[in-house]
């Protein structure tokens, strides 16, 4: 079935969904996205994706032109729309078509677009025996210039560090912040075990506040595992007991080599299982 794609308050089929060449999130980058999936025929964690969607779009002073709760429904009746049980969320909001100049006063009418589709996840080989991951020269956004909590259509910051990472024979790779500390990867957040306890880098450390990121934290919590969220460096990932990744689309991957060293015992280790099998059954209950 073609894709019904959501553009103001319409529906098109995927191919007559369209907006100007001269809108702003085209010729600048400006506006933001988010990235939500559907399990089972639900959303997961919509308030908190439109929430963070909102507070993007404050962060960059974005008027949207929906409700918090409007926009909730826009998402809910694409989902609808396309009669998917399982796949991908993502709205998008564009400063709209304005002048050849990067004033944002000149541009009128906001673009909210809703697409659902199908996501394409790691090979599920990586699930069971790891991943690798390079540490890349391209340093995440310093916060200070483009804070990397504001999830915005401007991510080159991502796709040149992705680049190196593929470049170096990686899927993901891993960013440093401005400080040298490790911040995250071009589209997941990363956790490290230690002597049993679980650590990632905190928001100050300028990364994305992952929706994943949050509810794994909520899960540690629950089985008991203790969680610190703290400035790491690349020492503590090459001395981690195990390593995983976070994120919408990869949900929990275990990271089993880094920049060609095994991590730990250079196999998934049973901290990031128990979190991967505690992840499954939260989306799907
Ligand atoms: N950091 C960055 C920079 C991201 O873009 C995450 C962390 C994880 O956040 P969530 O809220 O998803 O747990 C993201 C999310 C893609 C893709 O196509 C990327 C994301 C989400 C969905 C798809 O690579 N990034």
């Amino acid at each position: 079935m073609t894709p019904k794609v959501y553009v103001n308050g319409k529906f098109f089929d995927k191919p007559d969904a369209k907006i100007s060449v001269y809108d702003h999130g085209l010729l600048y980058g400006d506006g933001v996205f988010e990235g939500i999936r559907i399990y089972e025929g639900k959303v997961f964690r919509l308030k908190e994706h439109v929430d963070r969607l909102f507070e993007s779009a404050r962060a960059i002073k974005l008027e949207i032109p929906l409700s918090r709760s409007q926009m909730m429904e826009a998402i809910q009746s694409t989902v609808n729309a396309n009669n998917k049980k399982n796949g991908y969320i993502r709205p998008v909001v564009t400063r709209g078509a304005g002048t050849l100049g990067l004033d944002p006063r000149k541009t009128t009418d906001p673009q909210v677009i809703v697409i659902v589709d199908d996501i394409t996840m790691y090979p599920a080989e990586l699930y069971e025996n790891g991943m690798e991951i390079a540490t890349v020269a391209t340093i995440r956004n310093h916060p200070a210039a483009l804070n990397p909590r504001v999830k915005s259509l401007n991510y080159l910051n991502n796709i040149l560090a992705k680049l190196e990472g593929i470049q170096a024979g990686c899927l993901e790779c891993l960013m440093l912040n401005h400080k040298g500390e490790i911040s995250e990867c071009s589209g997941d957040n990363i956790f490290l075990v230690k002597h049993g306890i679980l650590r990632t880098p905190s928001i100050d450390s300028g990364i994305l506040e992952g929706i994943t990121r949050n509810a794994v934290l909520e899960l540690a919590r629950d089985a008991g595992i203790s969680a610190q969220e703290l400035a790491l460096t690349r020492h503590d990932v090459l001395t981690a007991d195990e390593c995983f990744l976070t994120g919408t689309a990869a949900e929990v991957i275990p990271v089993t080599k880094c920049d060609g060293r095994p991590i730990g015992a250079g196999k998934p280790g049973p901290i990031t299982r128990q979190l991967r099998e505690a992840f499954h059954k939260l989306v799907r209950q």
